[in-house]
């Protein structure tokens, strides 16, 4: 026979073993079934493709420059040198005595007296030494204009340059008829 406080305490003790595992049931949700994580298939380890070998990159061959049309230089109109001229010192006198000339012609005197001259630029752009017979002198006239010249020994002897462009001819020229011309 169990004795009361005893049978007190054991009806207690029973009330709680129920009461608490459905206390501790209520008050604790279940935990939830844990989902068991499908065990991913490991994916297959890829294969390492072979690394490709490099084709050998084809080193390029050097396109030849082309060679550029050869531009035709425009050939220059040839400015042909101007042919040169001869003046006559022959009995005192320039021969002929005036003469027109384009730019770049060279004259040459030639003394064909048995006497000696020369041949002096009025403004001293040329002039000669004295020449003896049979001497010469030679001058090109670069510049345009209107060259007077004379001989010193003898002043009364004197000539004209007219140096033009070349094709041209100076207005005064032109206009002057020159004399002496015997083109018959
Ligand atoms: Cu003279």
């Amino acid at each position: 026979m169990i004795r009361q406080p005893y049978r007190i305490l054991l009806v207690t003790l029973g009330i709680l073993l129920l009461t608490i595992p459905a206390l501790s049931a209520c008050a604790q949700p279940a935990p939830p079934a844990p989902t068991i994580a499908p065990t991913p298939t490991p994916a297959p380890a890829p294969t390492p493709a072979p690394a490709p070998t490099p084709a050998p990159t084809p080193t390029p061959a050097p396109a030849p420059a082309p060679t550029p049309a050869p531009t035709p230089a425009p050939t220059p109109a040839p400015t042909p040198a101007p042919t040169p001229f001869k003046i006559n010192i022959s009995g005192y006198a320039f021969a002929p005595a005036a003469i027109i000339i384009p730019v770049g012609t060279i004259v040459t005197w030639t003394n064909n007296d048995s006497v000696s001259h020369t041949v002096t630029s009025r403004d001293n752009s040329f002039g000669s030494d004295t020449l003896t017979s049979g001497a010469t002198f030679s001058y090109t006239f670069s510049k345009m204009g209107i060259f007077q010249y004379y001989c010193q020994i003898h002043p009364s002897m004197s000539g004209k340059i007219t140096v033009g462009e070349a094709g041209t001819i100076p207005t005064e020229e032109k206009t002057t008829p020159s004399q002496g011309s015997s083109d018959y």
